[in-house]
């Protein structure tokens, strides 16, 4: 689907972004992925979650892990936006409470 996000990006105020937490070898091109969103015109304004998810699942690394293997840090001094990260299970609901309260905090009609 990569290829067609750049026709979803005007008026994109808020951008969430899930990355899956029990599928390592896939990290790295989520990565490249998320670092060309970051880098798009388009979302510069935009305010982005970025969800690891899955995380009933076991798992071969913690999301520390992940976020140190990726340079998270690195990447949120670095970017235009502002960038919040959340845990979560889209099949048990976990984080879900967090993900509503960042859109109702981030995607204000007067932004
Ligand atoms: N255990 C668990 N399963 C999930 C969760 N979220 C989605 N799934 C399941 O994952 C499957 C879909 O795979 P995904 O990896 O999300 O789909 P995808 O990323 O579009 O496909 P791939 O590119 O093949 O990884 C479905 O069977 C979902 O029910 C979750 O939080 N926990
Ligand atoms: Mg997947």
């Amino acid at each position: 689907m990569g290829p067609i996000w750049p026709s979803y990006y005007g008026d994109c105020h808020c951008l969430l972004f899930m990355m899956d937490a029990a599928n390592p070898t896939q990290l790295s091109a989520s990565c490249v992925q998320l670092l060309g969103l970051l880098s798009a015109e388009g979302l510069a304004e935009a305010s982005v979650l970025i969800l690891f998810n899955k995380i009933d699942l076991p798992c071969y690394m913690t999301i520390e892990e992940m976020k140190s293997l990726i340079r998270l840090p690195d990447i949120i001094a670095c970017a235009k936006q502002n960038i919040t990260t959340a845990e979560i299970s889209a099949h048990k609901g976990t984080g879900l409470s967090e993900v509503m309260h960042w859109l109702q905090d981030t995607h204000r009609p007067d932004r």
